[in-house]
C-alpha cells in the first residue's frame, strides 16, 4: 500500500511542541498516513515528547530530512576540510539514531556538499556514505540518496547518477529518495518514465508538482506517476513537501485530495 505523508518542522524550542502537535493533528484528520521530520540537529529536539504526539495520532515517521545541517550550521560530508566533515559524519549518525527510534529512512541530499565537479569529492562523499552506512546498517536503518535539482546542489543532480554512483559503492542499505520536483527539472525523460529506472533502489519519495507548488496545480504529469507507481508496486510513502511557508491546512487538504484521486480512492 502507499501511504501518503507530509514534511513538517520539527521545533527546536519546546514552546513549538504545541504548534507542532495542531499540524499532527490536521493531518491526521484529513487522513495522512504519517510525516516527514525536517530536523536540523536531532540532540537538540524532545525525541520522547515528538515521540508521544505521532503516536496519539497514530502517525507514522517516512523520512528525516537532514539538509538543515548543511543550509544552517554548513556541514558536508565532503568539506575538504576534516574537522568539518566529521562533524557532518557525527550529525548524520545522530540522526541515524533519531531514525531508529522512529523507524524512518534518514535523506542523504544537499548534506552532500558541493563538488564543482572534483573526483576527489565525490571519493570523500562514497567514504563518508560508506561510514554511515555502517552505522545505518549496525542500527537497521536505511538511507536514502535524494537526487537535487543543479540551482541547490552540484552533486547527484539525477536519477541516474544515483544509481550510478550506488552500483559502485555497493551499500546493500542505501537507495534512493525520488523528489517529483527536482525530477522534473532534471531528468531528461518525463518522470513517470524515470521513476521506472530506479524502482529497484527506491525506498520514499517526495511530492511537489512544478515549481513546489501544491500536487495538481503544475504542469508534471502526477496521475501518470501514480499510475506507474501502482504498476511497478511501489509499497512506500509518498510525502508531500512544500515551502514551509505555505498555510498547512489549504495545502495538506489539497494535496492529499488530489493524491486520493490519482490513486482512485476518491
Ligand atoms: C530540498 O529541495 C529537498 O527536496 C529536501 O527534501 C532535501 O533537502
Ligand atoms: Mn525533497
Amino acid at each position: 500500500m502507499i501511504k501518503i505523508g507530509m514534511v513538517v518542522e520539527v521545533p527546536e524550542n519546546p514552546k513549538e511542541l504545541l504548534k507542532f502537535e495542531k499540524k499532527v493533528k490536521i493531518l491526521y484528520e484529513l487522513g495522512y498516513d504519517g510525516v516527514d521530520l525536517n530536523i536540523r540537529d536531532p540532540t537538540i529536539i524532545d525525541r520522547e515528547k515528538i515521540w508521544n504526539i505521532l503516536s496519539r495520532y497514530e502517525m507514522e515517521v517516512g523520512s528525516i530530512l537532514t539538509g538543515k545541517a548543511f543550509s544552517i550550521d554548513k556541514l558536508s560530508l565532503t568539506d575538504p576540510d576534516e574537522s568539518v566533515r566529521k562533524k557532518a559524519l557525527k550529525r548524520i549518525k545522530d540522526h541515524i539514531s533519531l531514525a531508529t527510534y522512529f523507524s524512518a529512512i534518514v535523506l542523504i541530499g544537499w548534506i552532500r556538499g558541493n563538488w564543482q565537479g572534483s573526483d576527489y569529492s565525490r571519493k570523500l562523499f562514497i567514504e563518508s556514505l560508506r561510514e554511515c552506512s555502517r552505522e545505518a546498517e549496525n542500527k537497521g536503518v536505511k538511507l536514502g540518496i535524494e537526487p537535487i535539482n543543479r540551482h541547490e546542489i552540484d552533486s547527484i543532480n539525477t536519477i541516474c547518477e544515483a544509481i550510478k554512483l550506488l552500483k559502485e559503492a555497493n551499500l546493500p542499505n542505501t537507495g534512493i529518495i525520488a523528489d517529483t520536483y527536482h525530477m522534473g527539472l532534471e531528468e531528461e525523460e518525463p518522470i513517470y518514465e524515470s521513476i521506472i529506472k530506479c524502482k529497484d533502489y527506491l525506498l520514499h519519495i517526495h511530492i511537489a508538482d512544478s515549481d513546489r507548488k501544491i500536487p495538481g496545480e503544475g504542469n508534471l504529469p502526477l496521475k501518470e506517476f501514480f499510475e506507474v507507481l501502482k504498476k511497478i508496486g511501489y509499497q512506500g510513502f509518498v510525502s508531500v513537501e512544500l515551502p514551509s511557508s505555505f498555510d498547512l491546512l489549504h495545502t495538506a487538504k489539497k494535496s492529499i485530495e488530489y493524491i486520493n484521486k490519482c490513486l482512485n480512492l476518491t
